[in-house]
């Protein structure tokens, strides 16, 4: 039960924002009761708004990989801050943030900053678009690259088939041009290459999903989107918003030995603040205004604090960091995986470094129609036991959970034992 609070907060909140919340997920719709609201965090912590405290697997959905308000990042906010909030005008900052993303992600030769993951997105799309001349966009069932209208798009009648609206408010002539193809399905992906291959203008993946729980790519599923890319004059994009520093310091590309010709960042590279980012070949990127003909624009791009907030992140991603986050991991999905043992199966842990979701299914989770055999009020009960048991886990059976550096063997012990105490409930 929420305390009294939030509770309280939720009725306000509802009656001038739709739904009490500023992003969908955060109504805990998808596991009942009302959301806990929260007033502070620190570390792998959250204090809720009636003075309760979590230990935080949510991690702002991704960027808080450090933990909260870690000090040098909080250190380079307000030394911006300071030094004027917004310009308008470009900045050696963006030059350096510009610097360090080419640095670290090969398949990015240029890039543009923006403010969101679905800026980023949306921006990608749009230059691949202008640069083969051509309209359709391929994405894959499950994966979520944000709210732009021709990414809300669910697959068609058949595989091959243009996809309809997944939201109200979407032209069915929008979703017209964007084909759904099941995750982790290389034949689906090459018959529709032979069948329209001359007509797609770019593929979309999330390397590894997190939108619809943790799904690692099957062997060699990375690498068929690049090479009929490839083969038909179309553009590879690696939307790496969620996975992008979180897996290594360099993505998924980095981890597969992969080089897509189009990457999109968010998330971490913002170290918490509004700041993304898109780019790659230069040959694409130089299609993008003012240089090139693809208009795409923004007056908080690269914003200063932002970017500040952002390149503090980056300089403190090292090699230690990640293997620190892999040995939390694996001792959290090794204690989960006894847990289910102990209480009879019919649930499975995946995971890819700090990424992790316990599905309410025995079978392992490949795709989409996997996914969403999970037993989503079981995940909902469970979610309940370790909310009450002070683990605040992402609201949803189809979300990717995060640890932190912030994150303690401790406490990794302290949230197994929640677990199979939630599980036994
Ligand atoms: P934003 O526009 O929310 O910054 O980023 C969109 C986006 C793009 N690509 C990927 C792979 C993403 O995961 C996201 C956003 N992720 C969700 C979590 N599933 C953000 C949380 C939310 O929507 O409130």
């Amino acid at each position: 039960m929420t305390d009294p609070t939030s509770r309280s907060l939720f009725e306000r909140a509802c009656r001038v924002i739709p739904g009490g919340v500023n992003s969908p997920v955060r109504a805990f719709r998808a596991v009942g009761g009302s959301p806990v609201f929260i007033a502070s965090a620190a570390g792998a912590h959250l204090t809720g708004a009636g003075g309760q405290r979590y230990l935080d697997y949510v991690g702002s959905w991704g960027p808080m990989i450090l933990g909260h308000a870690h000090p040098a990042i909080v250190a380079a906010i307000q030394a911006a801050a300071a030094r004027g909030t917004s310009y308008g005008a470009p900045t050696e900052l963006e030059v350096r943030f510009a610097e360090a993303l080419v640095a670290l992600y090969p398949s990015i030769e240029m890039m543009r900053a923006v403010s969101s993951g679905t800026e980023a997105t949306m921006g990608a799309l749009r230059a691949a678009r202008g640069f083969t001349g051509r309209d359709v966009v391929v994405k894959f069932e499950g994966c979520y690259h944000g709210h732009a209208d021709f990414l809300l798009v669910k697959a068609g009648s058949g595989a091959a088939t243009f996809g309809v609206p997944d939201s109200a408010g979407v032209p069915a002539q929008t979703a017209a041009n964007t084909v759904t193809l099941p995750f982790n399905d290389v034949a689906a992906l090459r018959a529709l290459f032979a069948s329209r291959g001359s007509e797609i203008a770019a593929v979309i993946v999330e390397p590894v999903v997190g939108n619809m729980g943790v799904v690692p790519p099957a062997p060699g599923f990375l690498e068929a989107i690049v090479s009929e890319c490839a083969a038909a004059g179309a553009v590879s994009v690696f939307d790496e918003v969620m996975t992008g520093c979180r897996v290594a310091r360099g993505g998924m590309q980095e981890r597969a030995g992969i080089k897509p010709d189009m990457t999109c960042l968010g998330k971490i590279v913002g170290g918490g603040l509004p700041l993304a980012a898109y780019g790659g070949k230069r040959a694409i990127m130089e299609k993008v205004a003012p240089l090139g003909p693809v208009y795409q624009a923004g007056t908080l791009s690269g914003n200063p604090v932002a970017v500040s907030a952002g390149l503090a992140m980056l300089e403190r991603l090292d090699d230690a960091l990640y293997a620190r986050l892999e040995a939390l991991g694996a001792r959290l999905e090794a204690g989960f995986t006894r847990a289910i043992a102990k209480h009879g199966g019919g649930a499975c842990v995946q995971r890819v470094g700090s990424m992790i979701t316990l599905f309410f299914t025995a079978s392992p989770v490949r795709s989409w129609s996997d996914a969403k055999a999970s037993d989503t009020k079981a995940f909902a009960r469970w979610h309940a036991g370790l909310l009450a048991r002070g683990v605040y886990w992402p609201p949803s059976q189809y979300e990717a959970a995060f640890i932190s550096a912030a994150h303690t063997d401790a406490d990794i012990d302290a949230t197994i034992k929640a677990a199979d105490e939630a599980l036994g409930v």
